[in-house]
Order: structure tokens, then C-alpha cells, then sequence
């Protein structure tokens, strides 16, 4: 089980290559030796009929149905990664539907990146609600970040979580996961946005759900609480 849904969305997606990747690199390798043992040229093997000769066109081999199979075969597979990397991509891209009704079952969080640090901002709680510079996050509930910059073009980054998204200023991008373990991981900007621009990381903490209501109690301007 990966750290989070989205991280399992990939690694669905990277077994999925390395599957059909290992399965075709080994039946191409056992039909070319088995092709270069039993049509390696002996002494006594006459020239095939079809070798080349300068200045003659080569004879028509008549091999249509070999041709068919082969482009019929690469077209399904290069289907099935194509489909398969678009729908992962459209589904790590989309927030989850159910989110959208109200009230919200999901977790929105605002994140601003500016030189060289990200600040967390959570929905609901009160005007002049502090800012955190580490994303603390329930495990098993969806979490949407609305990612923004107030410089420059920055890139917030969950590294063990498979997803990213630029930080533009005036622009707002949306990514979201569902974190399945406890444990903390990287957050860090991929764009490069300065001389201290390798210094602009943080942490992501996956807490349970109890300890994250306790801190979120005790360290925010929760409105209506
Ligand atoms: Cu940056």
C-alpha cells in the first residue's frame, strides 16, 4: 500500500509499463535468438532469394499478414498506456466530485509560495488566521491544495505523493490526495525561483485523525468554535 491514493495511482501505472515492458523485452529476445540459432548462415546455405544486388529492386517478400499482426499488436499496447497514463493523469488532475457539495467532506487548503518558503492557510478558520509553515493533514480524508505564488513561478511538489503543481502568481492550481499512513514527507519547489531556491522546502505531516483534530484546536482561529 503506497503512502497515498495518488501515489498508489502511480505506482499502478508504473507497474503497468514495467509489465508489458519486461513481458515484450523477453519475447522479443527469445524470437531474435531463437530466429539468429536457426537461420545462422552455414557454409552450405545458398544465398535466399531476396538478397540485395545493387542495382536491382529487391523481391516482393509477401509478408502482409506478419506486418498486420505486428502494427495490429503495437496499436493495443500502445492503447492500453496511452488510455491508462491519461486516466491516471485525469484523475490525479480532478478533484473528486464528492467534494464539490456542501458541506464539504474534503479538506481545502490554501498554499502560497513566495521566496523561499510555502505558507498553509486552512479554509474555515477565522479572518487573520495564522499561516503555518508545515501542511498538517488528516489521514484517510481528501485533501485539495489551491496552490498559489506572490513573486515568482514557483512549483509545490509532494515527492513521496507523485504530484506537483506550479505556483503562479495571480493563478491558482489545484491539486489534492488522500493520505493512507501516518509519517511525514517532503514538500519542496521544483522551479528553480532564486538564489535560495534549493532552501524552499518543507514537511508534510500525516497525522491520525485524532492528534490532527487536537493540534488543529489548539492552532487555529477555528470559526464558529
Ligand atoms: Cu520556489
Amino acid at each position: 500500500m503506497a503512502v497515498s491514493n495518488t501515489a498508489d495511482l502511480f505506482f499502478q501505472l508504473w507497474n503497468t509499463f514495467l509489465f508489458l515492458g519486461i513481458v515484450i523485452g523477453a519475447v522479443v529476445f527469445a524470437v531474435m535468438g531463437f530466429l539468429l540459432v536457426k537461420y545462422r548462415a552455414k557454409d552450405s546455405t545458398p544465398e535466399p532469394e531476396d538478397v540485395p544486388v545493387m542495382g536491382r529492386l529487391p523481391a516482393h517478400r509477401g509478408h502482409v499478414r506478419t506486418l498486420l499482426v505486428s502494427v495490429t499488436l503495437s496499436t493495443i499496447i500502445l492503447s492500453v498506456l496511452i488510455f491508462g497514463t491519461f486516466s491516471v493523469i485525469d484523475q490525479i488532475s480532478s478533484v473528486p466530485p464528492q467534494c464539490n457539495v456542501t458541506p464539504s467532506p474534503c479538506m481545502r487548503i490554501n498554499a502560497v509560495g513566495e521566496r523561499f518558503f510555502w505558507t498553509f492557510y486552512y479554509n474555515g478558520t477565522g479572518t487573520g488566521a495564522a499561516g503555518h509553515p508545515v501542511l498538517r493533514v488528516p489521514t484517510g480524508k481528501t485533501v485539495i491544495l489551491d496552490v498559489t505564488s506572490v513573486d515568482v513561478v514557483h512549483n509545490l511538489t509532494i515527492i513521496e505523493y507523485k504530484i506537483k503543481t506550479d505556483a503562479v502568481p495571480g493563478r491558482t492550481n489545484t491539486i489534492w490526495f488522500n493520505s493512507t499512513e501516518t509519517g511525514t514527507f517532503r514538500i519542496q519547489c521544483f522551479e528553480l525561483c532564486g538564489n535560495q531556491h534549493w532552501t524552499m522546502y518543507t514537511s508534510l505531516f500525516a497525522m491520525d485523525p485524532t492528534s490532527f483534530a487536537n493540534w488543529f484546536r489548539t492552532n487555529n482561529n477555528v470559526t464558529g468554535a
